[in-house]
């Protein structure tokens, strides 16, 4: 990095907002709508940043007063800007109780979050809380919490207390409905809790669901170099991020109380869902399709896949004849069009953006992005052989094994369950079977429907790979 390190130059905004999991995404998402929406319109809206996990982001923004560069990266240039927007960074690890103290603050009106799935501690194929995962255990029993639930309920307990109005809790993951998820999680752990405090959450609290969008590969050491070159200062935690930005949000807040987002771009809107369902099948949905069969076909990147003819070709008939037609397009958008625009996104060569990062916590995504397309097709008579094919190729993954005998770095909270699953299956059809009886991801009813043309895929996998199956499923 250059000596001289990027520093704040002007002061930021008073909070107003606690964001909990200040990954890559939110930085070049949320904060950055913010920022722009404080500078059309004014407000109290500076952020205090929270990692849940690692000090690893306070650690690198600390220096630089909390601030960072967001680069654009277009098909043909860079273009960076610096983002002054969060007055601060905790780490929950070291010290819950300041975070709680923050939360609690009433300056602050919106609490928001990207937690990714995982972090809801809820089961991905239901949406309920997990009253057994040891995070929830923990924060049922002890004052000071760790999961994120449980910061949202201890902040809202001491709210209440004190006698202040809660703040609005805004999900910013890509779950269905993720207001309504996050809402239920919090009331199943307050009432554990405390059941008047529960009662309290239901009446007082606002919890709108959003879609967001924008392309955000997690940053990579070679990108710190790059973007040190290019502004000739040292920036330990930039973004790296597509020029294309979506962000639909619920309008429902404690008080009426938020940024200006609308003058920065967001639509808010009375219902998101028709956003939100066409965003996780359409977009995430052939993300996590790529993922899996673009690993194991040998495609590093988004990119590189696409740029493989018959992995395109198999993106383009996911999106017209397999999940379009489950989709009822939000007024005025043409699908068609959606997915011409996907097309080129992810076609952009500047976006490093690893089929392995998306391969990440597939237990978790494969729900809301494939299988319930899967079964609204399923259930209207339609074919599916590429989303089956997406779903094999996932259980391929989770074994642990690439196409080259190579063992696969697999991430994912379940992953040792699903890897003993599939070393404990004899044939490829007891192997299927045992992933199937998973039921955080699949329920009994669609484990029974999938079953046979699952099994069907995965052998073709085994027997020709990726690739070549992908061409026996084109149409
Ligand atoms: C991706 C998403 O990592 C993943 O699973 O599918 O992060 C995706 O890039 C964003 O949702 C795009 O808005």
């Amino acid at each position: 990095m250059p000596a001289e390190r990027l520093t704040r130059t002007v002061a930021a905004p008073k909070p107003g907002i606690v964001h909990l999991g200040l990954g890559a995404f939110y930085r070049a998402h949320g904060a950055i709508y913010t920022a722009d929406a404080i500078a059309k319109s004014g407000g109290d809206w500076g952020i205090i940043g929270v990692s849940l996990q690692s000090p690893t982001m306070r650690d690198a923004l600390t220096p630089q007063g909390g601030t960072y560069m967001a680069v654009e990266l277009g098909p043909e240039a860079s273009q960076p800007r610096h983002i002054q927007i969060i007055d601060r960074v905790l780490a929950a690890r070291e010290d819950p109780q300041v975070v709680l103290e923050a939360m609690s603050d009433p300056a602050i009106r919106i609490v928001s979050l990207t937690v990714t799935e995982k972090g809801y501690c809820h089961e991905p194929s239901t949406g309920e809380l997990n009253l057994d995962h040891p995070d929830i255990q923990h924060d049922i029993a002890q004052p000071l919490p760790c999961s994120a639930p449980g910061y949202l309920v201890r902040a809202l307990q001491a709210r209440r207390a004190a006698g202040f109005a809660p703040f609005t809790v805004q999900s910013c993951d890509n779950l269905p409905d993720n207001g309504r998820v996050v809402r239920g999680v919090v009331l199943a752990l307050a009432q554990q809790i405390d059941p008047d405090l529960a009662g309290w959450i239901a009446a007082e609290g606002c919890f709108p669901s959003s879609m967001v969008d924008r392309i955000v590969p997690a940053t990579k050491p070679q990108d710190i170099v790059h973007v040190a070159d290019l502004i000739g200062q040292g920036d330990a935690a930039p973004v790296l991020h597509e020029p294309f930005r979506q962000w639909v949000i619920e309008d429902d807040f404690v008080a009426g109380a938020r940024p200006d987002w609308q003058a920065a771009g967001a639509q808010m809107v009375g219902d998101i869902t028709a956003y939100e369902h066409m965003k996780l099948r359409m977009l995430n949905g052939t993300h996590s399709a790529l993922a899996y069969l673009g690993y194991l076909a040998g495609h590093e990147t988004i990119s590189d896949a696409m740029a493989d003819a018959r992995m395109a070709a198999l993106v383009e008939q996911l999106w017209q004849t397999e999940i379009a037609p489950t989709l009822t397009p939000p007024d005025g958008v043409s699908l068609c069009d959606y997915a011409q625009a996907l097309a080129t996104r992810y076609a952009n060569p500047q976006i490093r953006h690893l089929t392995w990062q998306i391969a990440m916590d597939g237990s978790q995504k494969l729900p809301q992005r494939i299988l319930g397309t899967l079964n609204d097709a399923m259930t209207a008579g339609r074919p599916c052989p590429g989303l089956i094919l997406a779903v094999a190729a996932w259980m391929r993954y989770v074994g642990g094994i690439d196409e080259n005998g190579h063992v696969i770095d697999v991430r994912d909270p379940l992953a040792a369950r699903l890897k003993a699953l599939s070393d404990g299956g004899q044939t490829p059809a007891d192997k299927v079977s045992a992933l199937l009886s998973v039921r955080e991801v699949f329920s009994a009813d669609q484990a029974e429907a999938l079953k046979v043309p699952v099994t069907a895929a995965y052998q073709r996998l085994l027997e020709i790979g990726a690739r070549d199956s992908i061409k026996e499923v084109l149409a």
